[in-house]
C-alpha cells in the first residue's frame, strides 16, 4: 500500500536549513494546520554559507519505490543533494552531484538513455542519466553557453513540447552587453546543441527573473513564460509566448493591475 500521498515542500525556512513534511492519507492539505509531529525530514547544510534549499525540487522516482526523490541544492559545497523519499524519507543524502543552482525534473533527455536529471553550475548544464533505477556519479553529457553568453542555466526548465518523447528544455542566460536571454532547447543534447529559439533583452530593458513552460491557454501545447522584472524600462511585466510555434515577441504580456500602480 503506498501510505504517502504526496509530498510537499513546507518551508526553506533558513539559508542551511531545509523542512519537508509527508502528508499521510488521514492528514489534511492545510499547512496551516499542521505542527511540528509533522515534520518528518530536516536536513541541515554544512554551514551558514552553504545556502541550503535555494531550490528544491521533487524530481521524480528515480530509484523506482513509488516515492517522490527530492533535490535540494547548496552554494557550499556547490551542488544538489538526491534523497530518495519514504516513509520516512531518507535523511541523509543519496547522491551529490555537480550543479547546485538549478535541478530539472526526471525526463528524457536523449533518445539514447531512458531519463536523466539536468543541474547547473558555472554556466554548465549537466546531463546525469538514470539507468537501472539509480543515477550515474557522474553526468554523461553537458551544454555550455554560446561564446559570450554567461550565468547560462539561472532558470532551467524543462517539459515535451513536442512528439519525440525527447525533453525540450528552457535556459536562460545573459549578455554582458545587451541583457539577459532565454533559449529553447529542442532535443538538446542533439543537433549540434544550438538553440531553437531566443528571446533577447535588449539595452537592459529588463531582468528574467523567472522562466518557464506551461500551457497558458489551455489548448494541450505547452507555452513558454518570462518573469521580466524592470531594469532601465520602468515597467515589469510577464511575457508569454504562446506554443507550438514561438515567435519574436510575446503573444500576451501581463501587466501589473492599474490599480496598484
Ligand atoms: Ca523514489
Ligand atoms: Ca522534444
Ligand atoms: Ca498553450
Amino acid at each position: 500500500m503506498r501510505v504517502v500521498h504526496f509530498l510537499r515542500v513546507l518551508k526553506a525556512i533558513e539559508p542551511v536549513i531545509v523542512t519537508l513534511m509527508l502528508l499521510s492519507g488521514t492528514a489534511k492539505a492545510d499547512p496551516v494546520a499542521l505542527d511540528s509531529s509533522h515534520i518528518i525530514f530536516h536536513y541541515h547544510g554544512e554551514d551558514t554559507t552553504s545556502r541550503l534549499g535555494a531550490y528544491v525540487l521533487g524530481v521524480g522516482d528515480i530509484n523506482g519505490d513509488n516515492f517522490a526523490d527530492i533535490a535540494i541544492t547548496s552554494h557550499s559545497p556547490m551542488g544538489t543533494y538526491i534523497f530518495f523519499g519514504g516513509n520516512p524519507p531518507d535523511s541523509t543524502p543519496d547522491y551529490f552531484l555537480q550543479g547546485g543552482i538549478r535541478i530539472s525534473g526526471l525526463l528524457r533527455y536523449t533518445a539514447d538513455t531512458t531519463q536523466g536529471i539536468l543541474t547547473t553550475t558555472d554556466s554548465i548544464v549537466y546531463l546525469y542519466p538514470r539507468i537501472n533505477d539509480s543515477l550515474r556519479d557522474l553526468p554523461i553529457d553537458s551544454i555550455k553557453p554560446l561564446p559570450g553568453i554567461v550565468n547560462f542555466g539561472r532558470y532551467v526548465a524543462t517539459s515535451y513540447l513536442d512528439n519525440d518523447s525527447i525533453a525540450d528544455v528552457l535556459i536562460t542566460a545573459s549578455d554582458p552587453f545587451q541583457g539577459d536571454i532565454a533559449y529553447l532547447y529542442k532535443d538538446i543534447f542533439a543537433s549540434g546543441k544550438f538553440p531553437d529559439w531566443a528571446y533577447p533583452i535588449i539595452h537592459f530593458s529588463h531582468i528574467i527573473y523567472g522562466a518557464g513552460l506551461v500551457d497558458y491557454n489551455g489548448d494541450g501545447q505547452e507555452d513558454i513564460f518570462l518573469a521580466l522584472q524592470p531594469y532601465l524600462d520602468t515597467i515589469g511585466y510577464v511575457a508569454i509566448f504562446l506554443g507550438p510555434n514561438f515567435g519574436s515577441t510575446p503573444d500576451v504580456l501581463l501587466g501589473r493591475p492599474k490599480e496598484l500602480v
